[in-house]
């Protein structure tokens, strides 16, 4: 027990050591992006097997859409997911997920809608 605990507070303390937490390889959109029209959907590509247990779309003024998941729970490299309609503007989309170590992971990925107002 003392050293499962031990291993667990250096896997926080220095999550870049060792055996590094999962992690966001692309997404889409990917960060940065500028579309022409809103996504249809959200693609996740992780590095490796996880579990996603948040998605969240922000607008520019803060107003939260919570993306529903998938009901089977099974740990994933890739996600997709439905989108729900989306206006012209800037975004975000936060993600969170349990890491393969079974640690919390999260992430940003801000991309920009530039349709005709
Ligand atoms: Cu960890």
């Amino acid at each position: 027990m003392i050293l499962r605990s031990a291993a667990l507070a250096l896997c926080l303390l220095a999550p870049a050591e060792g055996r590094a937490h999962s992690e966001l390889r692309t997404s889409a959109p990917a960060q940065g992006a500028r579309l022409a029209a809103a996504p249809t959907e959200i693609v996740l590509r992780f590095n490796e097997l996880v579990q996603l247990t948040a998605l969240t779309l922000i607008d520019a003024e803060g107003r939260q859409t919570r993306v529903a998941l998938p009901r089977d729970t099974t740990p994933r490299a890739v996600e997709r997911l439905a989108a729900p309609p989306l206006s012209p503007g800037a975004w975000r989309f936060e993600w969170r997920a349990i890491s393969a170590d079974g640690h919390p992971v999260r992430g940003t990925v801000r991309f920009a809608i530039e349709g005709v107002r």
